[in-house]
C-alpha cells in the first residue's frame, strides 16, 4: 500500500482567507484525505501560511507595522478559520518559522553547489534615497498603454496590462518618492529552459491523465518555451540568499514557498524523509489554477535538480470561484470570509462545505450565489438527506421505542432498493479516486436519496396501522440506509455525519462497510434524534445579499474618480448667475417622459414653474415641501411644452443618483447662495 501525501497551497497571510479558498483547495484537499484515512491509509495533509513576498511588506509599509505583524495577525485568523471547517491538517506551519529558514536556505545552497543556476547581473530600479533596489509594486508611474496614472511597475490596474518597471513614465518610488535609478544587480537563475526536455516527457507524455485543466496550461506553458527564472530577489522581507554575495538579498517568495511542505512535514515528524524520498509515497498539490506553472514546472524542476526528491503523482488544480457574478477579491472586499461566514451560520460549517462542493469549479470558473447557497440547503439537505434521516430515527423511537427492529422476509423493492446501494462504492470510489468532487458527492447524496425515495414509497406510517410486521423490515433497512449515509457522506460533512453516528449510536464505520445492509444489528437501541439541518428563510439570505450590494455601493465611492474642473471662468462671469434657496410647493411628474418632474417653486421673488430631470431618484410625494437652491437667472427654455424659469442644482453621486444641493438648516426662501 502507499502512503499519501497531501499538500494544499499555502495562503499569503495578508489577510484572512475566503469560501474561493476553501472551494478550490482546502475542501477538496480534506475530502480526500479523509476518504484516504477511512480507507486505512497513510495520509498527510500538509499547510501553512506563506509569510513571505511584497504584498505583505507593502501591507506592513501601509499600516505603519512590521511585516512580522502582519503575518502573526493573519497566520493566526487564516489556521483558526481552517480549523474551525474542519479541515484536517496534519500539521499547519509557516514560512517563517527557524526550521523553514533551515530547509529552504539548505535547499538553495544544494542546488547552488551543485551549479544548477545561472548568475546573471541585470539592470534593476534602485531607490537612491532609500538606498535600496525597488520591487515592481514598490514603483508607480504612467502607464504607457491607457496614460492613467499609479500604474504599478508590474501591472497597470487602470487598463489591466503587465508592465515591466522600466515601461512607466515617470516613475516614482513609493518608498521615499525619488525618481528610481537603474542599477546592476546580480541574481540565480533557475534554467527551466536546461529542463524542457524532462519536463516534455514528464508531464507530456507521462501525465496525460492530469485534468485537462492542468495538462492544458502545462503544454501552453512548455510550447511557449521555457526561460530562467530569478530565484532570489533585492529585498530585506524573506529567506536571506545564503551564500557569498547574497547580502541584502532573499530568496524569492515563489522558491521558497513550495519548500515549505517540506519544512512542515519536517515539523511535524523525524520520519519526514519517508514522505518526501520513498518510492512508496505518492505526493498530491491541491491548488487554484493561478499557481499551476509553479506546482506543475518551476518546484518540480527544483526538486529534480536537487535530485533527492519524488515528483508529484497528480496536481488536481481547481479553477476559480466568483461570487455573485464578480470575481473575488480582497481588496475590494468581495468576498465571503470564512470567519465572518461562522459568526452569521453558527455550526453551519457543512452546509458552506456541501454547496463549494456541490458547485465546485473543477473544470471552469463557477460562482456562488447566495440563492444556490439557499437553494441547496433547503432541497437537498433539508429536503433529501435531513428529512430522510429523520424520518428514520423518529419512527424506530415511534414504534420501537429506540430498538432497531428485525427485518424479516424482503419483498423484490427491497432487494432492488439493496443492491442500488451496494453499486454506490463503486462509483464513489471512482469518482473520488479521480479527483471528481463534485460528481462524488452527488454520488454519495446517491444515498440519501435511494432511502428518501424508498421511505416515501412504503409509507411505513400507513403500512402500520394493517400490517405492523411488515413494518419491521422497512425500518430495518431505513436504519441501514441511514448507517450508510455516514461512511458514504462522512468526508463531505463531517460535522453533521458525526451528529448523525450520535443519533444512531454506532463508532465510525469503515470505507469497507458501504453498500452492506447488516451495519446495524435488530435490537441496538439507537439515541434520540436532532434534526440534522434546518431551513434557510429567504430573509437570511436577503441580508447575505444586501450586505454585498452595500460592499459594491461602496466601492463605487470609493474607486469614484472626480471629474477634471472645467476652465477658470472670471469672477465677474460667476457673479452674474443669481442662485437662491427655495421651496418646492408642487411636483408632479411630467407625462410621457422618464426623467422630468415639474415644479412649482417659492423663490422667495416669486412662485414659478420648474421642470427638472429628477423624475427617476424621487417620487412626487418626496420632494414636495423641499428647500432647494435653484438659478433663476437661467434664460427660460420649453421643455415639453412646459416653460421651465430656472435650474434646481443637484449633485450625482457615484452611481448616479441625483442628490439635492439645500442649506444644512432652513433659510428663508430668496436667501442668496453666493
Ligand atoms: N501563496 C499564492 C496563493 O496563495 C501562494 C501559494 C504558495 S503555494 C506554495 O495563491
Ligand atoms: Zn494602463
Amino acid at each position: 500500500m502507499k502512503r499519501t501525501l497531501i499538500t494544499t497551497a499555502l495562503p499569503y497571510a495578508n489577510g484572512p482567507v475566503h469560501i474561493g479558498h476553501l472551494a478550490g483547495v482546502y475542501v477538496p484537499a480534506d475530502i480526500y484525505a479523509r476518504y484516504m484515512r477511512m480507507r486505512g491509509e497513510e495520509v498527510l495533509l500538509v499547510g501553512g501560511s506563506d509569510e513571505h513576498g511584497v504584498p505583505i511588506t507593502l501591507k506592513a509599509k501601509n499600516e505603519g507595522v512590521t511585516p512580522q505583524d502582519i503575518v502573526d495577525r493573519y497566520h493566526g485568523i487564516i489556521k483558526k478559520a481552517f480549523a474551525d471547517f474542519g479541515i484536517t491538517f496534519d500539521v499547519y506551519s509557516r514560512t517563517t518559522s527557524d526550521t523553514h529558514y533551515q530547509v529552504s536556505s539548505n535547499f538553495f545552497k544544494t542546488l547552488y553547489e551543485k551549479g544548477e543556476f545561472i548568475e546573471k547581473t541585470s539592470e534593476q530600479y534602485y531607490d537612491p534615497e532609500a538606498k535600496q533596489f525597488l520591487a515592481d509594486r514598490y514603483i508607480t508611474g504612467i502607464c504607457p498603454h491607457c496614460k492613467s496614472e499609479g500604474a504599478y511597475g508590474d501591472q497597470c490596474e487602470a487598463c489591466g496590462t503587465s508592465l515591466n518597471a522600466t515601461d512607466l513614465i515617470d516613475p516614482k518610488s513609493t518608498i521615499s518618492g525619488a525618481k528610481p535609478e537603474l542599477k546592476e544587480t546580480k541574481h540565480w537563475y533557475l534554467p527551466l529552459d536546461k529542463y524542457e526536455p524532462f519536463l516534455k516527457q514528464w508531464i507530456l507524455e507521462d501525465h496525460k491523465e492530469w485534468k485537462p485543466n492542468v495538462y492544458g496550461q502545462c503544454k501552453s506553458w512548455i510550447d511557449m518555451g521555457l526561460q530562467p527564472r530569478a530565484v532570489s530577489r533585492d529585498l530585506d522581507w524573506g529567506v536571506p540568499v545564503p551564500i557569498e554575495g547574497g547580502e541584502g538579498k532573499v530568496l524569492y517568495v515563489w522558491f521558497d514557498a513550495p519548500i515549505g511542505y517540506i519544512s512542515a512535514t519536517k515539523e511535524l515528524t523525524p520520519e519526514w524523509e519517508k514522505w518526501w524520498k520513498d518510492d512508496d509515497t505518492r505526493m498530491l498539490h491541491f491548488i487554484g489554477k493561478d499557481n499551476i506553472v509553479f506546482h506543475c514546472i518551476v518546484f518540480p524542476t527544483m526538486l529534480k535538480a536537487h535530485g533527492d526528491y519524488n515528483l508529484p503523482e497528480n496536481v488536481p488544480a481547481n479553477e476559480f470561484l466568483n461570487l455573485e457574478g464578480d470575481k473575488i477579491s480582497t481588496s475590494r472586499n468581495w468576498a465571503v470570509w470564512l470567519h465572518e461566514y461562522l459568526e452569521e451560520f453558527p455550526g453551519k460549517q457543512d452546509v458552506l462545505r456541501y454547496v463549494l462542493t456541490a458547485n465546485a469549479p473543477e473544470t471552469k470558473d463557477n460562482d456562488f450565489t447566495w440563492k444556490d447557497f439557499q437553494a441547496r440547503n433547503n432541497n437537498e439537505l433539508v429536503a433529501i438527506l435531513g428529512n430522510f434521516v429523520n424520518r428514520a430515527l423518529v419512527l424506530t423511537h415511534k414504534y420501537y421505542g429506540g430498538e432497531v427492529p428485525a427485518a424479516g422476509e424482503l419483498t423484490d423493492t427491497d432487494k432492488a432498493t439493496l443492491a442500488e446501494l451496494a453499486t454506490t462504492k463503486e462509483k464513489l470510489q471512482k469518482a473520488l479516486d479521480t479527483y471528481h468532487f463534485r460528481e462524488a458527492l452527488f454520488e454519495a447524496m446517491n444515498v440519501a436519496r435511494i432511502g428518501n425515495k424508498y421511505i416515501a414509497d412504503e409509507e411505513p406510517w400507513k403500512v402500520v396501522k394493517t400490517d405492523p410486521e411488515r413494518v419491521k423490515t422497512i425500518m430495518n433497512i431505513c436504519l441501514q440506509i441511514t448507517a450508510n449515509c455516514t461512511i458514504a457522506l462522512e468526508s463531505f460533512l463531517p460535522f453533521s455525519m458525526e451528529k448523525l453516528r450520535g443519533y444512531l449510536n454506532v463508532d465510525a464505520l469503515a470505507w469497507e462497510d458501504l453498500g452492506k445492509a447488516d451495519l446495524i444489528p435488530a435490537g441496538h437501541t439507537i439515541n434520540k434524534a436532532d434534526l440534522l439541518f434546518e431551513k434557510i428563510e429567504d430573509a437570511t439570505i436577503e441580508a447575505q445579499v444586501q450586505k454585498l450590494l452595500d460592499t459594491k455601493a461602496a466601492n463605487e465611492v470609493d474607486s469614484y474618480e472626480a471629474a477634471p474642473a472645467k476652465d477658470n471662468c472670471s469672477f465677474d462671469d460667476f457673479m452674474k448667475m443669481d442662485i437662491r434657496v427655495g421651496t418646492i410647493l408642487e411636483a408632479e411628474k411630467v407625462a410621457k417622459t422618464k426623467k422630468l418632474m415639474k415644479l412649482l417653486v417659492d423663490t422667495g421673488i416669486d412662485k414659478r414653474t420648474v421642470v427638472s430631470g429628477i423624475a427617476e431618484h424621487y417620487t412626487a410625494e418626496e420632494v414636495i415641501g423641499k428647500q432647494v437652491s435653484i438659478l433663476v437667472n437661467l434664460e427660460p427654455r420649453k421643455l415639453r411644452g412646459i416653460e421651465s424659469q430656472g435650474m434646481i442644482l443637484m449633485a450625482e453621486n457615484a452611481d448616479g443618483k441625483l442628490e439635492f444641493i439645500n442649506p444644512e438648516n432652513e433659510v428663508v426662501n430668496g436667501s442668496s447662495v453666493s
